[in-house]
């Protein structure tokens, strides 16, 4: 489908080929004075423990342990980095895995360092372009994300909501999920007006979302 800010050109395509090369982890992070050089454009996936980022983040490559999946939740506790590239060692983009918030048994100490690194990361990270943020679409949003995206306020970090987990939600109850997510969001101007609903088990908006990404980098002409 092309654009009408830019005409001929064609964003499905140019998702599909962006995450269709190269793609690898390089680099964790468990403080923040750990993270890489700034680089490429940054985007990061942020969301509840279990929420389904690596899967996606393994959808979008299409890789099947990219990242690492779990049953155990609060087990990832850094920032794990992975670079996208159309000609290594070039880097195109990088995707930042972030640990997972929300964590009932998490301790007190586990709380504040994961606060701090992500704070940490958040403020001051020039190459960040957006955070995806991640909602069960099973659930919808949850009051640990509206922390959330309270922090994304404070940081000045612009961010999304990407729905998770389309294929266990009735075909009915989807477009009420996507309307509480848009109502939530009326409240926060930093955040970007427009959902996701994504599969990482059928694939179902995958496509749309590296759409997304493609377009994102052109508007700011990356
Ligand atoms: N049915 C379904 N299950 C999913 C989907 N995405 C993730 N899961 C499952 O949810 C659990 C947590 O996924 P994971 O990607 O490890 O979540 P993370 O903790 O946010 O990284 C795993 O059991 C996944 O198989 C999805 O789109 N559909
Ligand atoms: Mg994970």
């Amino acid at each position: 489908m092309s654009d009408e800010a830019f005409p001929g050109r064609d964003f499905v395509e140019e998702g599909r080929k962006l995450f269709a090369g190269y793609c690898d982890f390089m680099w964790a992070a468990s403080k923040i004075d750990g993270l890489p050089p700034m680089g490429p454009p940054e985007i990061a996936f942020a969301g509840r423990s279990n929420v389904g980022k690596s899967s996606l983040l393994n959808a979008l490559t299409n890789r099947k342990a990219l990242a690492r999946t779990s049953h155990t939740p609060g087990r990832t506790q850094e920032l794990n980095f992975f670079a996208l590239a159309q000609e290594p060692p070039h880097e195109r983009m990088r995707m930042i895995d972030m640990p997972g918030y929300g964590y009932a048994a998490a301790s007190k100490t586990k709380i504040e360092a994961w606060n701090t690194l992500m704070r940490g990361y958040l403020r001051g990270r020039a190459s960040l372009k957006r955070v995806f943020v991640l909602v069960d679409g099973r659930h919808g949003v949850k009051d640990v994300d509206r922390e959330m995206f309270k922090t994304l306020d404070s940081c000045a970090v612009s961010y999304q909501i990407i729905l998770t987990k389309l294929d266990e939600v009735k075909k009915g109850e989807r477009e009420a999920r996507v309307q509480q997510v848009l109502a939530d969001l009326a409240k926060h101007p930093a955040a970007f007006p427009e959902v996701i609903f994504t599969s990482s088990e059928t694939g179902e908006g995958i496509a749309e979302l590296r759409e997304g990404i493609a377009r994102m980098l052109a508007q700011m002409g990356l």
